[in-house]
């Protein structure tokens, strides 16, 4: 029997000629590794480099044009006769090469850092400060504790040991865990399982809807508002204040601004006094089921664990604050397996650390090389291509938008990313020149002049690490195909520029791995842990490292000599958008999908959905006053766009709020112009204001909309997952 191995970001796994196996070594296996097959053939793989008609001869709208397939030579030199010319006209402020983020694992060949080397090594580029994921929390959290957002979070193993309260803020672990940067071993899982075995701690899940990780977890959920965060936590503050519950010691120790954060609820200056009323009637949890969960955390040693979503919200950054505030009243920062925790939700951030080793990537086993580079806050390409020259405050520093002409993307999809699709049609209009290097026909690559088809897990070679960084892989192709790699197709675009030695050294994918393996072996073999040579790893597809020790329990902030919780003179506070005030009455939370990481898998056979469309879910009084049933088909709409989805009736959410998950793919009716979607792509409907001036990050979960039974038999429904037309030429 022939079996390949493949890692991916959703899993490794065997294929044994036509059958799946899960890879022996992932602790809790997701079924998204059953998407491999339907994808890899999908009628949505761009098959062959392809040129949009009208970019070659000036004619036709980006959308609407056909596309023409050419050869790899007359694509490569098509990139990069385009990008001599940008370059030499305008500058690299003129290239806008961010890339993203979740396309295909390696070290070797991940499309974002192969683009962003590249341009570094043709003369620099546009890039971003920040991420879609904690914008708002990267730049707000160091202002707090001094410290990254990302920084090694607490042992799971020790919050089951001290914590007697764990409280999961807009959190679902067990969802956003199913998959990673590197390779998910899923080792979180049992420690969140063993959690909810322990009948001496109670958890509590903070959220719009009850989610998959409260139902698997046993757990009790306090729905609340969405967006309404801060004024609930603002409320249980001034509580503990006027009750005399909160550490003393810990705040006059520890916390500078506590005075004007206390002024602040006690309404000194506003004269409205934020107390657990005020906090009920704007969060929508009854008075005393806030008293009742005051008072626990008033008692019980806990531990706050934060998901991001409340974060990509309209003053993202305030939420975290808040949080961190009643953290600080609690004072159990610090202490062990207590106070709070930011990255402990996402991509098995839970598994147990031991003495491993980073495998390196290009710019750290090859040297990072720097061209004249230019920043935007992640989120503002819109805002740039709109606005050339604006300028904006990111984090106190002033930023000047460049003139951006010529968009270079791999590993992203624009147009399920980021918030207001009809915005980024308009944005994307701007842009004279859009590469897109993709293996599927998304969006994005609809909207491009150049697509590059690329290889996938399974058709190129690569090397990465397990999320735990206890295995090794070598990705190895089990097949030719006509597909490059994003590696093949930036070292052959250098090339053209007389730059392949500062891409690679020349070098290519199977040299790479051997010269990033040796270096970890060589690594290792400083501590007395011996790898087998590069040709056995070769060979067996994989290595498990054998004599790691587990580290020392480790608890977040406990070196935390002071905290900071008024920032810029300002301290958490509830000040709603005017989104939330606009004359739609209903909220759409946006969350991240259990079947689907990000578009990706979406067009794979295990999805989820009603009526052959994406999820809505939504509340049966909801659906009573608005004449909805289940499986039905709706309208969601504002005044931003409009999209359907299939209807499905639970109690599991609040009554003012709808959810449809973020990633479904982009299907217009028009690309060209605001049409209905009818595939729930939520981004039409959200927002792409910024979250404040502090991170201008991204506010997809901060949403007003209505819904309507969608009557309208007329619409002829199209294929949701097509391909762009392509003619003869
Ligand atoms: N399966 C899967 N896993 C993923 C991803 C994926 O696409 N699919 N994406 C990965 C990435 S890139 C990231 S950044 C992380 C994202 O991780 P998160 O940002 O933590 O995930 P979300 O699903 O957006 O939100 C987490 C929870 O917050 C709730 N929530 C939404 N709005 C509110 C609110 O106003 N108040 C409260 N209290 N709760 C609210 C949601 O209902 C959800 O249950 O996940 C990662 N993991
Ligand atoms: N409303 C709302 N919007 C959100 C969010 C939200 O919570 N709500 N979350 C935000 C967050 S946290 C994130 S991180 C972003 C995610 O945004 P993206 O990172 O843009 O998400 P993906 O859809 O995973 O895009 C990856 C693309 O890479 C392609 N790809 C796969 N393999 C390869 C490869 O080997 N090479 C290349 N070149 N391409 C490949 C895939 O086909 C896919 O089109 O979305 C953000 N958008
Ligand atoms: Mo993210």
């Amino acid at each position: 029997m022939i079996r390949h191995l493949i890692p991916s970001r959703v899993g490794a796994f065997w294929l044994e000629n036509e059958n799946i196996v899960p890879f022996e070594c992932d602790e809790a296996p997701t079924n998204l590794i059953h998407n491999y097959l339907s994808r890899i053939n999908h009628a949505t793989r761009i098959k062959n480099p392809c040129v949009r008609k009208g970019f070659l001869d000036g004619t036709g709208v980006r959308g609407s044009d056909e596309f023409i397939e050419i050869t790899w030579d007359e694509a490569i030199n098509l990139v990069s006769n385009n990008l001599k010319k940008y370059y030499e006209k305008y500058g690299s402020s003129s290239i806008y090469a961010e890339s993203y983020e979740w396309g295909g694992v390696g070290k070797i060949s991940w499309g974002r850092a192969c683009v962003q080397r590249l341009i570094n090594v043709l003369g620099g580029g546009v890039f971003e400060l920040g991420d879609y994921s904690t914008g708002a929390g990267i730049v707000i959290i160091p202002h707090i504790f001094g410290e990254n957002v990302y920084s090694r979070p607490t042992d799971l193993k020790e919050i089951i040991k001290y914590a007697k309260l764990v409280v999961f803020w807009g959190a679902n672990p067990l969802v956003t865990s199913k998959i990673s940067h590197d390779i998910p071993m899923h080792e979180h899982e049992k420690y969140f399982y063993e959690l909810s075995k322990r009948s001496d701690i109670e958890i509590i899940f903070i959220d719009t809807h009850i989610n998959e990780s409260a139902k698997k977890l046993n757990a009790k959920t306090i729905l609340i508002n969405s967006n309404t965060d801060a004024a609930m936590i603002i409320g249980i503050c001034h509580y503990l204040y006027i009750n005399d519950l909160y550490d003393k010691d810990f705040i006059n120790n520890k916390v500078n601004g506590f005075s004007e954060f206390k002024d602040y609820f006690l309404g000194k200056k506003d004269g409205i006094i934020k107390d657990l009323a005020w906090a009920s009637e704007i969060c929508g949890v009854s008075y005393d089921d806030l008293l009742d969960f005051a008072n626990k955390l008033a008692k019980n040693p806990s531990k706050i664990i934060s998901g991001r979503a409340i974060q990509r919200q309209h003053n993202g950054e305030y939420n975290y604050l808040a949080l961190s505030s009643l953290a600080a009243m609690l004072g159990y920062i610090g202490k062990n397996g207590l106070g709070i925790e930011f990255n402990l939700c996402s991509g098995c951030k839970g598994e147990s650390a031991k003495n491993t080793k980073s495998l390196k990537n290009l710019n750290t086993i090859l040297g990072e090389v720097k061209g004249q580079n230019y920043y935007i806050p992640s989120s503002r390409l819109n805002d740039a291509l709109l606005n050339p020259n604006k300028e904006i405050y990111y984090d106190n520093k002033l930023l000047k938008y460049p003139e951006i002409k010529l968009l270079i993307n791999a590993s992203g999809s624009y147009f399920t990313r980021q918030p207001n699709v009809n915005e980024s049609i308009k944005a994307w209009d701007k842009a004279e020149c859009i590469i897109t290097l993709e293996p599927f026909w998304t969006s994005q690559a609809k909207l491009s002049d150049i697509v590059l088809p690329v290889a996938i897990e399974g058709e190129r070679y690569d090397i990465e690490q397990s999320s735990n960084k206890e295995i090794i892989f070598a990705l190895k192709p089990f097949k030719n195909t006509n597909y490059k790699s994003d590696f093949q197709i930036c070292k052959e675009i250098a090339k053209k520029f007389n730059k392949s030695y500062e891409f690679c050294k020349d070098l290519d994918e199977l040299d790479l791995m051997k010269i990033i393996y040796n270096d970890l072996s060589d690594n290792y073999a400083k501590e007395n842990i011996n790898l087998p040579s590069f040709d056995e790893f070769f060979e067996k597809s994989f290595i498990k490292i054998k004599g790691l020790k587990e580290l020392p329990p480790f608890t977040r902030f406990s070196k935390l000599s002071k905290m900071n919780i008024c920032i810029n003179n300002e301290t958490a506070k509830y000040d709603p958008s005017d989104e939330m005030k606009n004359k739609f009455l209903l909220h759409l939370s946006t969350p991240h999908s259990a079947y689907r990481l990000h578009s990706q898998l979406d067009n794979s056979i295990i999805r989820d959905s009603v009526s052959g469309l994406e999820p809505v879910l939504i509340h049966s009084n909801l659906a009573k006053a608005k004449g909805i049933k289940n499986n039905d088909i709706v309208r969601i709409f504002n005044d931003r766009g409009e999209i359907l989805c299939g209807a499905r009736i639970s109690d599991d959410v609040k009554e003012n709020t709808i959810i449809v998950c973020e990633g479904a793919w982009w299907q217009p009716l028009d690309y060209t112009k605001k049409s209905l979607c009818i595939n729930g792509n939520v981004n039409v409907l959200t927002s792409s204001k910024p979250s404040s001036n502090l991170s201008h990050s991204n506010i997809g979960h901060t949403c007003k909309i209505d819904i309507e039974k969608f009557n309208d038999d007329l619409i002829k429904f199209k294929d949701c997952y097509d391909k762009a037309t392509i003619i003869d030429y």
